[in-house]
């Protein structure tokens, strides 16, 4: 397994990296970063850097997680929220491999969505998706007449959500294809595609994922399973590292919980805090 040794041996380096790190850092606001950004699963290099920034800026004893936080916070680029014209409705489809969060993050969208008054259109390319039990029901659909089919029968509508079968990222082609396929099947072409992936992967299994989906070019990433997620800061930092914006961030299996669009403040806490602050479990209520 040679694999495995490799990376246990890289993780021991990197974790004597940390320590060495740790022991020469003695100002106490510094310290107290550090070991917060290893506990929620930043790596060595980005830990680095931060107690590099916070030594320039001379941030000391509570400046110290203020300043780091601030830098954390805009680390990341964020997915402004669509502009809607009177003519065309934002769409959003929900691409990335089987069993992420795909269906229960377009559940949890709708379902706010509703709450506020507005008004979604649930669509799925999936060709099982009539064999799921449904609370927010999704219209088949099958190509680009079809859609507009629908949009006419349904009338006005404030966003189009549009749900995908799990996919392999192995077929690079069929990937490019879909793509280009969601976004053809979009009124004005303006459709936003979001790679889904669970923030409780592990690095390399996320950094494998942004690869293989890159053909898609996704449009932002939307991380789920932050209940679940002891280090999201693994998650957070790879978002970043692979140059996407972040869309959604989204926690538990009901579709009325957990769905944040991220600030700065959010992210940070991701970094610093291990959850959104507030919500450590799934408790929380849809707030956009
Ligand atoms: N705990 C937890 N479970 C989730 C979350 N998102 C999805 N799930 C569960 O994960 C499984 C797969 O989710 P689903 O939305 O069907 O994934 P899809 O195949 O990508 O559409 C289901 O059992 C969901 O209830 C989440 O954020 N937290
Ligand atoms: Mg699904």
């Amino acid at each position: 397994m040679k694999t495995a040794t490799t990376s246990e041996a890289a993780e021991s380096e990197a974790l004597e990296a940390i320590a060495e790190r740790l022991c020469a850092t003695t100002e106490p606001g510094a310290r107290d970063v550090a070991r917060r950004l290893f506990a929620n699963g930043a790596s060595t290099e980005l830990i680095d850097v931060v107690l590099d920034l916070l030594q320039e800026e001379d941030a000391r004893g509570a400046f110290a997680i203020d300043a780091a936080a601030k830098v954390l916070g805009r680390s990341v680029r964020l997915m402004p929220p669509p502009r809607r014209t009177l003519a065309t409705a934002a769409m959003f489809a929900f691409v990335g491999p089987a069993g992420v969060g795909k269906t229960t993050v377009l559940r949890k969208l709708a379902h706010g969505m509703i709450e506020k008054d507005r008004r979604p259109l649930c669509l799925s390319i999936d060709p099982r998706a009539a064999d799921e039990p449904d609370p927010v029901a999704l219209i088949r659909i099958e190509d680009a007449e079809n859609l507009r089919q629908v949009l006419r029968r349904h009338g006005p509508t404030d966003a189009v959500l549009v749900d995908t079968p799990g996919l392999s990222p192995r077929r690079g082609r069929d990937l490019a294809g879909l793509g280009e396929e969601l976004r053809a099947l979009s009124p004005g072409g303006r459709a936003s595609l979001l790679l889904v992936l669970p923030s409780t992967d592990a690095r390399t299994e996320l950094r494998k994922n942004f690869q293989r989906f890159a053909p898609l070019k996704p449009d932002g990433v939307v991380l789920t399973h932050l209940d679940r997620c002891s280090v999201p800061a693994t998650a957070v930092e790879e978002v970043a590292r692979a140059r996407l914006p972040l869309a959604f961030l989204a926690a538990g299996e009901g579709p009325g919980e957990g769905l944040w669009r991220p600030t700065p403040d959010r992210v940070a806490d991701l970094f610093l805090r291990g959850h959104i602050a507030g919500n450590r479990a799934s408790s929380s209520r849809n707030r956009n």
